[in-house]
């Protein structure tokens, strides 16, 4: 699954209501994933009743994980955060050397994919749960993101906004500074017109929220990054 080539990811709650209708529209988007997670009230009820009917599309699915206890199979890949900037190393290391310490021997190293995540809005659910530090300058952003490519050597950088839009000259500034780890945005798309400023940046857009507030917006995201040249490749 070549999730280095991905552009524009739609990112599910399984926690949240959608219509099949509005899903249908969001799967045969164009885009070229669908990222399934959230921070709260993720079951495993949930993530598989979810997955079920993404599974009807031909768009390819993937599980981020938040919780081992909603971890199902089937999905084509597993996305697994580790939060750089959370201040409690649960989150950078514990939860998966526990996770792993249960299920390594059965676990596919091929289909998990590790996340760097740089949490950047003090204000989101993923910051008040893993005690990020969000006091951040714009060299310490970039120290993480070295970080993550020269010293853990992570294939996904990801600068989490969720919520609110974020500093397009800061994502500019960190995409200068990664190589060979791949820059993820995500945070307040709900528009084309900023996703096309971000996805002039970062190598992968990720669109949550919007697709829940104003579904005709969040196709028109998927367009608009399209348009944009990835500077990755
Ligand atoms: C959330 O980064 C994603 O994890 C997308 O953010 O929901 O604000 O679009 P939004």
């Amino acid at each position: 699954m070549e999730y280095q080539s991905w552009r524009h990811v739609f990112k599910l709650d399984p926690a949240k209501e959608i219509t099949d209708g509005h899903l249908e529209r969001i799967c045969k988007s164009g885009t070229d994933a669908i990222l399934i997670g959230g921070s709260d009230d993720v079951t495993l009820e949930n993530v598989l009743d979810l997955m079920a009917r993404v599974d009807r599309f031909t768009v390819p699915v993937v599980l981020e994980i938040s919780t081992v206890e909603s971890v199902a199979p089937g999905f084509d890949l597993y996305f697994i955060p580790t939060v750089l900037n959370s201040r409690d190393p649960k989150w950078i290391k514990g939860l998966h050397h526990e996770a792993i310490r249960e299920y390594g021997d059965l676990m596919d190293w091929e289909e998990l994919i590790p996340e760097g995540y740089c949490i950047l809005n003090p204000d989101c659910k993923a910051a008040r749960l893993t005690d990020a530090d969000t006091l951040l300058n714009d060299d310490d952003v970039v120290a993480y993101a070295r970080l993550a490519e020269h010293f853990f050597k992570l294939p996904i950088f990801y600068m989490e906004y969720s919520g609110i839009y974020g500093n397009p000259e800061l994502v500019k500034e960190v995409k200068g500074h990664l190589s060979g780890t791949r820059l993820f945005y995500g945070g307040g798309i709900d528009s084309a017109e900023k996703a096309r400023e971000m996805a002039k940046f970062a190598d992968t857009v990720v669109v949550g929220n919007v697709i829940y507030s104003d579904i005709e917006q969040a196709i028109r995201t998927v367009e608009a990054v399209a348009e944009t040249v990835d500077q990755s490749l």
